[in-house]
């Protein structure tokens, strides 16, 4: 990754370390001062006889037991009156799932993933010296389906050996999603403190990724050791952000640095700490800011283009993309709105003309009938749609029921087309299970065309969307459509020590790659479960789903209203 250079500006200089006052030290570099962190009590006093903080901040407590008490339904729902054969399909992707923890835990606990066919594990570069991707990834997963010891399995993982004290260039966007996201969920659904304690411990250790002049931050961050600078840590780690080498000209990546805002808002409502998401001053908030210097910024006909720079705030280049590099910006739009209780107007403002735009100029219909979402190279189509963009189906049906009157049903039945196509794109394989992209030209349809677009790695957007429709339609063809892919993956990607991806989708007898990806847990099983439960089980009306399926809670009250002096 190229270095970044440039220095902060005064501005965000001052407001990090504000904040680096008002959070005081992270829990692991004064022991005097642990409860500031773990116990969820936050004091100004350093406890090392450092000089005083500024700032003094009231005693902060996340209210728990209210939380709990103000959710509309059991999170595990009541299980009531269902048939026998929705209750047999759950209980075996439930088995899947214990089969793919007992596998990892055999051969891979503490790496970040297994790898099934040498029976290893597999530790990667985009976590920066942190492990255990897997069972952060899993924890929620494995709770919501009951699998009780393997959760404390997961559980004693996180409290014994999951060290945040790492050195090593993370992906900010991927130990978001999938770290702070999974802990954040298994917080909000177990009430366990060390969940808590070490979201927001790793959250902090994210915030010099925005020391960039526009606030944007960068895609890649130092976690590095912060033992020996207690106080002002985040001043201290300014500049340890890079750009991806890959992306042009240092720019940033949309759907990184737009898929923030909701895990930075739990972690200012379970801290107390605005700097990651102050609702009331925009200026001094850091997701809030990237919303400003998207709102200012030209879109070329209403579309988000996929990079922008972090020096000028200006796009660096216009692909525009709802699959890879776009799409999570779009569904962390209408999450936020959704999050917010339906009080962000902003992110809803921002969703739905993004969305006008986005059907405007790429959606189209294939000679076959096919609706689909292609790319947008200044200006040129590219018929072309990733399995990531799949997701959007869900996300589509998501927001039609708050759309305009008059466009409710058209966006209804726009994410049923694309969801329809998406389905198409796995039925027109040997293996029932969908290529990495596929495309509409020269007479193809939802097939992929190139040999290196055929593989299939256990992502989950497709059943994302099937569990979004079911629950949003109760159609009965999604839940056949969803046990079409169990059985599929049971035939094509269980092999004796896990889950597989495969290399070739087209092909009856496919070679894996030998990688069962965290995702695979924390989404593709979890949606695939959802969509045989009953729709109490983490209701829509309580929670919304990160991009990494990690349930954050809706926030029907304001639980800083709990704040004990
Ligand atoms: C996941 O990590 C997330 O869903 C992300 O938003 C996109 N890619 C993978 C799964 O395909």
């Amino acid at each position: 990754p190229r270095r970044a250079t440039t220095s902060a500006p005064r501005r965000l200089r001052e407001k990090l370390r504000t904040a680096a006052r008002m959070a005081g030290p992270p829990a692991h570099t004064a022991p005097g001062s642990r409860q500031q962190v773990q116990g969820g009590e936050r004091r100004a006093e350093p406890a090392t006889g450092d000089p005083p903080a500024r700032e003094t901040r009231a005693p902060f407590r996340f209210d728990y037991e209210r939380f709990r008490r103000s959710l509309r339904h059991p999170v595990r729902g009541r299980r009531a009156g269902e048939d026998p054969e929705t209750r047999s399909r759950r209980m075996k992707i439930k088995e899947m799932m214990k089969f793919a923890w007992d596998n990892y835990k055999q051969y891979a606990l503490g790496k970040n993933e297994l790898r099934p066919l040498t029976k290893n594990g597999h530790i990667g570069n985009m976590f920066g010296g942190l492990r255990g991707a897997t069972v952060v990834d899993a924890l929620d997963t494995l709770y919501i389906m009951e699998l009780e010891e393997e959760f404390q399995e997961a559980k004693k993982w996180v409290e014994k050996s999951f060290d945040l004290n790492v050195n090593g260039e993370a992906s900010l966007f991927e130990v978001n999603i999938r770290y702070i996201g999974g802990l954040l969920a298994a917080y909000y659904l177990t009430g366990e403190e060390v969940f808590k304690s070490k979201a927001l411990e790793l959250g902090e250790k994210l915030l010099p990724a925005f020391n960039t002049p526009t606030g944007i931050p960068r895609g890649v961050i130092s976690l590095g050791r912060q033992d020996t600078r207690p106080y002002e840590h985040v001043i201290l780690l300014l500049g340890m952000s890079w750009s991806w080498g890959w992306a042009s000209a240092g720019s940033s990546i949309l759907a990184e640095f737009g898929t923030l805002h909701l895990e930075f808002l739990h972690l200012s409502e379970l801290s107390g700490n605005p700097v990651f998401a102050e609702k009331a001053s925009t200026s001094r908030c850091l997701v809030m800011n990237i919303r400003k210097v998207l709102n200012r910024v030209e879109k070329p006909q209403g579309l988000y283009p996929n990079f922008l720079s972090p020096v000028t705030g200006n796009w660096v280049q216009h692909h525009v993309s709802i699959g890879g590099l776009g799409d999570s910006f779009y569904e962390y739009l209408i999450k936020s709105w959704l999050m917010s209780d339906k009080k962000d107007s902003e992110a809803k403002k921002m969703y739905d003309d993004a969305l006008e735009a986005i059907e405007k100029h790429l959606v189209k219909k294939s000679a076959g009938g096919l609706t689909y979402i292609a790319e947008w190279r200044g200006g040129i189509l590219d018929h072309k749609m990733g399995h990531l963009a799949c997701f959007s189906g869900g996300m589509i049906a998501l927001g039609a029921e708050h759309a305009r009157e008059e466009r409710k049903q058209h966006y209804m039945e726009l994410a049923a087309e694309i969801t329809n196509t998406c389905h198409e794109s796995y039925e027109r394989s040997d293996t029932k299970l969908g290529p990495e992209a596929f495309r509409f030209d020269a007479g193809t349809e939802a097939m992929a065309t190139r040999l290196s677009d055929r593989y299939y790695i256990l992502r989950p957007e497709v059943v994302e969307s099937y569990m979004y429709m079911w629950r949003l339609t109760h159609d009965p063809k999604y839940r056949q459509w969803g046990w079409e892919v169990v059985k599929a993956l049971e035939k094509h990607c269980r092999v004796e020590a896990g889950f597989s991806g495969i290399r070739d989708v087209y092909t009856t007898s496919p070679t894996h790659d030998n990688m069962q990806q965290s995702f695979f847990l924390a989404e593709t099983l979890k949606y695939l479960y959802l969509l045989f439960c009953e729709d109490d089980v983490l209701s829509l009306d309580d929670w919304v789903f990160n991009t990494e399926a990690h349930p954050l809670p809706i926030n029907h009250t304001d639980f800083k209203a709990s704040v004990q002096q």
